[in-house]
C-alpha cells in the first residue's frame, strides 16, 4: 500500500505524487560546499518541507489555494559532498529535463551557487530572460580565495552570460567595493531596498520571461537568522511577501524560481524555514499560473 505523503512533511504540502500532470516541480539543492562563512544550508530544504506542514492551502493575498496547483515535489538531488562541479552538473542536467517537459522549476538551496547552473539552463530556454535577485549580497564576485566555484559568484557569472543589463537586483546591502561598482557599472542595481523599486521597474518587464531567486538572507536577521551569512539591516517578511505578490501580478512571464540560503541549524525558533515554506506557497500560487 502506498502512503499518503500529502502533510507528511516529506515533501511539500499538497505535493501531487504525479510528474507528468504537474504544472511545476519543487526540487531540493542540499549543496553547502562552498560558503565562506556557516555552513547548513545542505539542510534547508528538508527543513522548509517539515515547515510547510504549518501553513493554510489558502492564500488570502492571492486567493487561490494549493489545491487547485498540481506540483510535484521531487525531493532532494543527491549530489556528491565536497564535489561543486559535480554537482552543478547534476542540478544542470535535471533542470533541463524539467523546462523540457514543459514544467515549471522551483528550486530550494542549498547555498546560491546553485542557482547558477539553473539560470544557465532557463537561459538556454529562454534567449530573452530577465534575472530578478532578491538578496543581502550582490554574488558578483570573481572568485572567492582564488575560487571561482563559490557562492559569491553566481550573479557575476550570470551576467557575464547573459548581460548585466537583463539582471535586476534588490535589497543588496554589502559587499565589496569591486562589486558594488562593478553592479552599479553593469548591473541593474537597486540596493537597500526591494518593493519600492520592484515596483518601479516590473511594467519594463512584461512580456519577459523572468526567473527570480531569493536569499533567504535579504530579511533581517530578526526575521531569519537561520541563514549562513546574515546581515543586519534586512527588509521584513512582509516587505519580501510583497515582492513575491508584485512579481505575480506583473506582467512578467515568470519561470522558473528559488529560494537559497535557509540553514536551520542557527535557528532553534525555525521562523526561518517557516518563513521560506509561506514564502514558497505564494511563488508557487503567485508564478505558475
Ligand atoms: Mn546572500
Amino acid at each position: 500500500m502506498k502512503l499518503d505523503q500529502k502533510y507528511s512533511g516529506n515533501v511539500f504540502i499538497l505535493s501531487s505524487d504525479d510528474y507528468a500532470s504537474s504544472k511545476a516541480v519543487i526540487y531540493g539543492m542540499p549543496m553547502d560546499f562552498t560558503v565562506s562563512f556557516r555552513p547548513g544550508s545542505r539542510f534547508g530544504p528538508g527543513r522548509i518541507r517539515e515547515a510547510s506542514v504549518g501553513l493554510e492551502e489558502y492564500s488570502p493575498y492571492l486567493d487561490r489555494s494549493l489545491e487547485e496547483l498540481a506540483y510535484f515535489d521531487a525531493g532532494d538531488l543527491l549530489l556528491p559532498f565536497g564535489n561543486a562541479a559535480r554537482s552543478l552538473d547534476i542540478i544542470g542536467d535535471y533542470v533541463r529535463g524539467v523546462l523540457a517537459d514543459g514544467k515549471f522549476p522551483l528550486g530550494l538551496g542549498g547555498e546560491h551557487l546553485v542557482t547558477w547552473p539553473v539560470l544557465q539552463e532557463v537561459y538556454k530556454k529562454y534567449p530573452d530572460l530577465a534575472v530578478i535577485h532578491i538578496d543581502a549580497h550582490a554574488d558578483l564576485r570573481e572568485s572567492y580565495e582564488g575560487e571561482p566555484l563559490s557562492h559569491s559568484t553566481p550573479i557575476r557569472k550570470a551576467a557575464e552570460l547573459m548581460g548585466g543589463r537583463n539582471i535586476y537586483q534588490f535589497g543588496i546591502r554589502s559587499g565589496s567595493r569591486e562589486e558594488w561598482a562593478y553592479a552599479r557599472e553593469n548591473i541593474n542595481f537597486h540596493p537597500f531596498e526591494v518593493a519600492a523599486p520592484l515596483r518601479e521597474v516590473l511594467p519594463s518587464l512584461a512580456g519577459r520571461p523572468v526567473y527570480v531567486t531569493i536569499d533567504i538572507d535579504v530579511l533581517d536577521p530578526s526575521a531569519a537568522p537561520g541563514t549562513g551569512t546574515a546581515e543586519a539591516g534586512g527588509i521584513t517578511s512582509k516587505e519580501l511577501l510583497e515582492a513575491v505578490h508584485l512579481i505575480a501580478r506583473s506582467g512578467a512571464n515568470v519561470v522558473g524560481a528559488d529560494v537559497v540560503e535557509v540553514a536551520p541549524i542557527y535557528d532553534p525558533t525555525e521562523q526561518t524555514p517557516i518563513v521560506a515554506s509561506k514564502l514558497v506557497r505564494e511563488m508557487l500560487l503567485g508564478f505558475v499560473k
